[in-house]
C-alpha cells in the first residue's frame, strides 16, 4: 500500500478527491480535528471518527515533551496509544515553538527552548523532528519550519524563509522514502509574491508527497490572507495535495476551498467548544447568553448531531454557567459534527459543478444570522 493523491472533480480551483494510505483514505477536501495531546480534548476517538473525520492532527512539540516520543513508541505508536487507527498527520514543531515555549535560540542547526510546561530544556531539528514524527508513527509527516507572525518587514521574512527552505531541504534527506508515509513541505513567505514564488520552486525542486500553504493566518486578516492564497495555491503542484496549516473560522474554509485549497486544521470547532461557543449555519452561537435561559430548542433544528437531537439550548446554557465537563463535550462534538457536514457539502458541491451556488446559499444562511 502506498500513498496515493486522486482528484476527482475540480469546479473553478475549488478540488475535490481523497488521499488513500494504507489506514484509510481521507476524502478531500478535508478538516483535521486537532488532536494535540494524544486527545481531541473532551471526545472519545470514536466519536471524532462518527462526526465524520478520516484524520487527526497531532503534535510533535506537545507529544515530545509529554509523554515523550520514546515512550509512545514503546506503547506501540501514536495510534495505538490513542485508539485511534485512521491517518495521524503531525505538525513538525517549529511553529509551536515560536508560539508556545519559552526562551528559545534559534541557529542554523535548529532551535532549543525551554518547556513550556516545566521550563526543562530541548532541541529540535529537521532531523530530530522527522525521528520524533517516525516514532509516533505518523502517516503525514511534515517538513520542519519556523515562520514569523505578521506584520513583519521584508528581510525577516525573506531570511526566516531561506531556512525553512534549507529545513525543508535536511527534513527531505532525514525522511527518506518510507512506503505508505508522506512527508509534506511547507511554504512560507509571508504575503509577499515574489517569496512565495521563491519557496514554491525550492520545495518543487526537492519534491514532496505535499504541499502547505503555512504563514498564513498569523494576524494578517482574511482579506490578505485570501488575497495571498490567490497567488499562493497557483504556485504549488497541481498533482498533489495541498493543506493550509492552522485555517479557521467556517468562512475562511469556505474561502480556501475555493481557492484550491484540499485539508486544514484548527482548533477553533473544538477549542472553542470548550467556551460556550456553537458553530451552526447561521454563525456562531454563544450558549452563554442569558437568551439561551429558557429556551427549549436545539442549537440548530436541522442538525443530525447528538447534542442538537437530545439536548436544549436552555440546557446547555445552565451546563456552560455550571461549568460542566459534558457542555464542552456536547458543543465540541456538535462544532466538529458542522465542520464535517461543511466539508461534506463541499465535495458534493465540487463534484456537481456547483461551488458557486453553495458558496452564495452559504453566506446568505449566515447573513440570515442565528435563529
Ligand atoms: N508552520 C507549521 N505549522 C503551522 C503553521 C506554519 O506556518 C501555521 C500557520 N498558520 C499553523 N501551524 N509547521
Ligand atoms: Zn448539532
Amino acid at each position: 500500500m502506498t500513498f496515493r493523491f486522486t482528484l476527482s472533480g475540480t469546479d473553478g480551483a475549488a478540488r475535490t478527491g481523497a488521499i488513500d494510505t494504507p489506514r484509510g483514505s481521507i476524502r478531500t477536501p478535508a478538516f483535521m480535528p486537532v488532536g494535540t495531546a494524544a486527545t481531541v480534548k473532551g471526545m472519545f476517538p470514536e466519536s471524532v471518527a462518527e462526526t465524520g473525520a478520516d484524520i487527526l492532527l497531532g503534535n510533535t512539540y506537545h507529544l515530545m515533551l509529554r509523554p515523550g516520543a520514546e515512550r509512545i513508541a514503546h506503547l506501540g505508536g501514536l495510534h495505538e496509544f490513542m485508539n485511534w487507527q485512521k491517518p495521524i498527520l503531525t505538525d513538525s514543531g517549529g511553529f509551536q515553538v515560536m508560539s508556545l515555549s519559552g526562551l528559545r535560540k534559534l541557529t542554523e542547526e535548529g532551535v532549543t527552548f525551554k518547556s513550556h510546561i516545566d521550563g526543562s530544556k530541548h532541541f529540535l531539528s529537521p532531523e530530530r523532528s522527522m525521528e520524533i514524527q517516525q516514532l509516533l508513527g505518523s502517516d503525514i509527516v511534515m517538513a520542519f519550519d519556523e515562520c514569523p507572525a505578521l506584520p513583519a518587514d521584508r528581510d525577516r521574512i525573506a531570511e526566516s524563509m531561506r531556512l525553512s527552505m534549507r529545513w525543508a531541504q535536511r527534513s527531505r534527506e532525514a525522511f527518506g522514502d518510507r512506503l505508505g508515509h508522506a512527508l509534506f513541505g511547507i511554504q512560507q513567505g509571508g504575503l509577499e509574491r515574489d517569496f512565495r514564488e521563491e519557496s514554491a520552486n525550492a520545495l518543487r525542486e526537492i519534491g514532496f508527497e505535499g504541499y502547505a500553504v503555512g504563514g498564513l493566518a498569523v494576524g494578517e486578516g482574511q482579506e490578505a490572507m485570501f488575497g495571498c492564497l490567490d497567488f499562493a495555491t497557483d504556485m504549488l503542484p497541481q498533482d498533489k495535495p495541498r493543506y493550509l496549516m492552522g485555517v479557521g473560522k467556517p468562512d475562511d474554509i469556505v474561502g480556501a476551498v475555493k481557492r484550491g485549497i484540499d485539508m486544514m486544521d484548527c482548533v477553533l470547532p473544538s477549542r472553542s467548544g470548550r467556551t460556550g461557543q456553537g458553530w451552526t449555519r447561521r454563525g456562531m452561537v454563544n450558549v452563554k447568553n442569558a437568551r439561551h435561559a429558557d429556551d427549549p430548542r436545539p442549537l440548530d433544528e436541522a442538525c443530525t448531531c447528538p447534542c442538537c437531537r437530545s439536548y436544549s439550548r436552555a440546557y446547555l446554557h445552565h451546563v456552560q454557567r455550571s461549568h460542566e465537563m459534558i457542555s464542552g463535550m456536547l458543543l465540541t462534538w456538535h462544532n466538529l459534527h458542522y465542520y464535517q457536514e461543511l466539508m461534506q457539502a463541499m465535495r458534493e458541491a465540487i463534484a456537481a459543478g456547483a461551488f458557486a451556488a453553495f458558496e452564495a446559499d452559504f453566506h446568505a444562511q449566515r447573513a440570515e444570522g442565528d435563529i
